[in-house]
């Protein structure tokens, strides 16, 4: 196109492209250059940040190089491509990544040592990208991961909030939430000024007949905010294709803001405009598991939906094709119901913008998109109220109801006189105010809905979507299990473990191919080999020994037992249930002798989460594990036999240093409620052992690693309804264990028991919706059997090994070729040079 360099002119080009450092002291050179020239800085001035900085700037050149590359042959190949639409991507930290996944770690940390620096502590410099909340987001980046990885022509499009999940400080044993400015200096992102486009909100909708006597919708008027693109390079494992992350900034429109306000005494509102518009993509919401329906929300929403589809569109329209191939060249994956507005953008492009008939647009947006489902909790499903709606996007409510007559008449046809189930799968609620359910919009709109876990995936065709089953019939629900990427999860977490397996394997192809790990069967007999095993996970345990003394000022013991929980606080996480137990252990460790005190298998009780700021019964679960800490960790009669750590502020690159040190992960959701579970599997791949209930993955990993492998205890999800009920109207009487608990607590032992006053009644007095009650017997006998098994090393090291030998299933990469089979149709990208890795 016109922007094109000319032919004969190229060579000059292709001559002085960049290649990329490939040695050591290239690398060195290129650090050099950018902290004395990009960054202004000299030898004489170089702490470990300039030092991160020049790394990153050098691995950034390196990465964009391929990202060049990879774009150019994906739109030379004329594929079709996956768009990933998430409103949450958590990636960590970018710059060990991107050693590792371009195979110059080695070369990196012999260069800086060179300069002055030890490759871990430049490591660490780096701020953690934490624009998610938890599992969702995460997912959302292990994705990438793996598309990356299995050379998919793949984009992840979000927004680029300034403030990510917030930073969680303990004060008192209070949750503190810290704003989390990232962006100061962040070399991973590229600024593109050029591509912008500008997203339309509120105005009117005017019809009429044109001078052709044709009818025209036009949505008019409202106020316009730009979206500005920035873009990440995301890098695979071992392979040139470098795919990208787009995320959009907000501001205010050059065309719409008002300039000449300035210069007339309206400087304040000219300003406030302005920050108006930049507010939109100026913070995440800190709620996981949880939609509360804010007007701010709805325009993120929407702003990123139509920018992502501008831009989508565009780049189809380069094609040359028509509209009926549309569907041909993209897939576009909603990440639970966040982006469902999308799916009305792309009608509301067809009809309006390119005149297509109702009927054919439609045919080519259902066929385009694609609906992840991620709960199964009702106050996580998102409904926006009409008014809203009608307020803010006028023309799509207009579009939302002609979907929903659309859809209701098919149904009709099919199912006549059933009013009944018209009325239950209508997309619009009659209820004062009405709403708009969005995943039955988001069902009806797509071609494919599926679940995350098998019992999910299930619960989701007899629960929540059981009339759409009826309606469009089984074949359209599907199941894809999680799954997490092997490169980060442990070949970066955890590289000793990983070079060990690669020794017995001959290489690191099971980085690629996860389920080579099964050649590990054959060792778990090999004595040096379990000590090896063994001496790994002490190390690491060690090294999250030293943390715990840095940030809690406790010392522990390395040798105990070490039991993590760490994942957002939430009640049917069940946090509640794990302090309750290990106040009963206190109790009971307090009831015995100091002769019978030593004999007990000592235990380190590790917590680590964040609680949404608005989520009080959350915060009460922290303050309480804090409290029962001080308590416990300065009762001189309980020594190592006991420690209760709270972690201040998880987040991905901590979990990179706990996941590896567990003995035990507590995955205790109520039966039913953990849509899946991806730490679970982090945990199991470390050589961690699990204590779970029957619910998300779980069920699943204990298929893969086997029951005797596995500490699984509580209710099944199907008998979870009667004992809900039975709680109101049985005779229903508290666990006795548990109600010493509750008598401690109340005692005042962990300070001001009115505190905690709402924990307790929430399960003595309002039904104990998660069955804390009902599991906690069964919990603590789990327990007890750990304590047993834990004794018996040689026992629980084979565990172990059996366990990751079998884990094979859980990557991300089986992950990600399913849905292209199956919902996305898409091939992977030849590339010509494949890398060694
Ligand atoms: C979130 O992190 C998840 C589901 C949601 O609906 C929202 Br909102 C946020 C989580 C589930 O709770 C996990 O069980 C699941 O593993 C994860 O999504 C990824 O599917």
């Amino acid at each position: 196109v016109e922007s094109s360099i000319p032919e004969h002119m190229r060579e000059a080009w292709r001559k002085y492209s960049p290649q990329g450092f490939k040695t050591k002291d290239e690398f060195e050179g290129e650090v050099v250059r950018h902290i004395e020239t990009t960054l202004a800085r000299s030898l004489f001035n170089c702490d470990e940040l300039a030092a991160y900085s020049g790394t990153s700037l050098a691995f950034r050149d390196r990465l964009i190089i391929d990202w060049n590359k990879t774009q150019q042959r994906q739109t030379f190949a004329d594929q079709k491509r996956i768009y990933y639409l998430s409103l949450e991507f958590l990636m960590g930290r970018a710059l060990d990544n991107a050693m590792l996944n371009v195979g110059l770690k080695g070369v990196a940390k012999e260069g800086l040592e060179d300069l002055g620096f030890r490759v871990e502590d430049i490591i660490s410099q780096e701020h953690d990208a934490a624009l998610g909340n938890g599992g969702l987001g995460r997912l959302a980046a292990c994705f990438l991961d793996s598309l990356a990885s299995l050379n998919y022509p793949a984009w992840g499009y979000g927004l680029r909030y300034r403030y990510g999940i917030f930073k969680q400080e303990i004060e008192n044993g209070y949750q503190v939430e810290i704003p989390d400015y990232w962006l100061d200096f962040n070399p991973w992102e590229f600024p593109r000024h050029d591509v912008t486009v500008d997203v339309q909100f509120y105005g009117w909708v005017n019809k009429y007949t044109d001078d052709e006597g044709k009818q025209v919708v036009s949505w008019q008027d409202g106020e316009l905010v730009t979206a500005t693109a920035y873009d990440a390079p995301v890098p695979g494992y071992g392979t040139p294709t470098v795919n990208n992350l787009r995320l959009w900034s907000s501001k205010a429109s050059s065309g719409e803001f008002d300039f000449s306000k300035f210069n007339s005494g309206e400087y304040e509102s000219a300003v406030a405009d302005q920050q108006r518009a930049e507010t939109i993509s100026a913070v995440l919401y800190p709620n996981d598991n949880l939609e509360r329906g804010k007007e701010l929300r709805l325009k993120q929403q929407y702003f990123w939906c139509a920018a992502s589809l501008h831009d989508i569109v565009r780049r189809f329209k380069k094609t040359g094709r028509t509209w009926d191939e549309f569907p041909d060249q993209v897939a576009i994956q909603l990440n639970d119901t966040h982006p469902t507005l999308a799916i009305v953008e792309l009608q509301r492009i067809l009809i309006d913008k390119e005149g297509l008939e109702w009927p054919k647009a439609w045919d080519i947006v259902t066929k385009t998109f694609g609906y992840t489902n991620h709960t199964v909790l009702p106050e996580a499903l998102e409904k926006w109220s009409v008014p809203l709606i009608q307020n803010l996007l006028p023309r799509h409510l207009q579009l939302i109801y002609e979907i929903n007559l659309y859809f209701l008449q098919q149904v009709e046809r099919r199912f006549p006189k059933d009013r009944d189930l018209l009325s239950r799968v209508s997309i619009i609620e009659e209820s004062t105010p009405k709403m708009v359910r969005m995943a039955y919009l988001a069902i009806v709109g797509s071609h494919k809905v599926n679940g995350v876990a098998e019992l999910h995936s299930d619960l989701i065709k007899t629960t929540i979507f059981k009339d759409f089953v009826t309606v469009y019939g089984p074949d359209k629900f599907t199941n894809v299990t999680n799954g997490i990427t092997p490169r980060r999860w442990l070949h970066q977490a955890n590289p000793r473990l990983s070079e060990l397996i690669a020794s017995k394997l001959g290489g690191y192809d099971f980085l690629k191919d996860l389920t080579l790990l099964n050649k590990l069967e054959p060792f778990i007999d090999d004595k040096d080999f379990k000590k090896e095993w063994a001496e790994i996970k002490y190390a690491n345990k060690v090294r999250l020994a030293q943390h715990i003394l840095k940030t809690t000022g406790v010392s522990v013991n390395p040798k105990a037992l070490f039991d993590v929980q760490v994942k957002r606080i939430h009640e049917y996480k069940r946090q509640q249930l794990n302090i309750f137990g290990v106040i009963h252990r206190y109790i009971t460790l307090k009831g015995l002798s100091a002769e019978e005190r030593k004999k007990v298998a000592p235990r380190v009780s590790i917590f680590g989460g964040k609680a949404a700021p608005g989520y009080w019964m959350a915060k009460t679960i922290i303050h309480l594990i804090n409290k029962v800490g001080e308590v416990i960790n300065n009762d001189p009669e309980i020594g190592d036999a006991l420690k209760v750590i709270f972690l201040e502020d998880y987040n991905v690159s901590k979990a990179e240093i706990i996941v590896p040190a567990s003995d035990i992960s507590e995955h205790i959701s109520t039966a039913g409620t953990e849509a899946s579970g991806t730490s679970n599997m982090k945990f199991v791949l470390n050589g961690g052992l699990v204590i779970g209930t029957l619910d998300g993955a779980n069920i699943e990993i204990t298929r893969e690693i086997g029951e005797q492998n596995i500490f699984l205890f509580g209710n099944l999800s199907e008998d979870v309804e009667d004992l809900r009920h039975h709680h109101f109207y049985g005779n229903y009487q508290v666990d006795s264990e548990l109600q010493k608990v509750f008598d401690l607590i109340k005692s005042g032992k962990f300070g001001d028991e009115s505190a905690f006053g709402a924990l307790i009644a929430a399960i003595t007095e309002h039904g104990d919706y998660y069955l804390v009650s009902d599991d906690f017997d069964s919990y603590r006998k789990t327990q007890d059997l750990i304590d047993e098994t834990f004794k018996n090393q040689e026992e629980w090291v084979t565990k172990s090994i059996t366990s990751v030998a079998r884990m094979g299933f859980f990557t991300s990469d089986r992950c990600i070729n399913e849905y292209a089979d199956t919902i996305w149709n898409i091939e992977p990208l030849a590339v010509a040079d494949e890398k060694e890795a």
